[in-house]
């Protein structure tokens, strides 16, 4: 009884959600824009909707978000201090998924924003460039979903 309440209810929500572009998984719903931005812009889009950038916390995630077959904004960056990959919400990088060869800080240049590439790896690229971004609205995991 209990489940179905809120199976119902997620049902719901993931129905409105879904009708605006936003995909469900595992406690979250994302979202990838149509339109190009910088890094920055991009964020602010993101927090603009009451998400982030997407924030990849697993193998699982990664490949999710690598379905999308598209070079997109992630919220990893090093902006701060060269060489030290922290996520939006100020945890440091654990996990990644670089393509190899990948960070580069490419011809000396200042790649301080990372993308996933079309193919997953990711990508350190000048914050500058204007691509798609990926956003991320974290939910409470549903109860059979802990
Ligand atoms: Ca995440
Ligand atoms: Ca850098
Ligand atoms: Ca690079």
């Amino acid at each position: 009884m209990f489940k179905r309440i809120f199976h119902n209810f997620s049902n719901s929500f993931n129905f409105h959600y879904s009708q605006e572009g936003w995909r469900y998984f595992y406690g979250s719903f994302y979202y990838i824009s149509s339109i190009k931005r910088t890094w920055e812009a991009s964020r602010d889009d993101c927090l603009q909707k009451g998400a982030e950038l997407v924030i990849i916390n697993s193998q699982e995630e990664q490949e999710f978000i690598r379905q999308y077959k598209k070079s997109a904004w992630i919220g990893l960056t090093d902006r701060v201090t060269e060489g030290v990959w922290k996520w939006v919400d100020g945890t440091p990088l654990t996990t990644s998924f670089w393509r190899s060869g990948e960070p580069n800080n490419y011809y000396g240049r200042n790649e301080d924003c990372v993308e996933i590439t079309n193919n997953g790896g990711w990508n350190d690229l000048v914050c500058e460039n204007e691509i798609n971004w990926i956003c991320e609205k974290k939910m409470a995991p549903l109860p059979w979903e802990r």
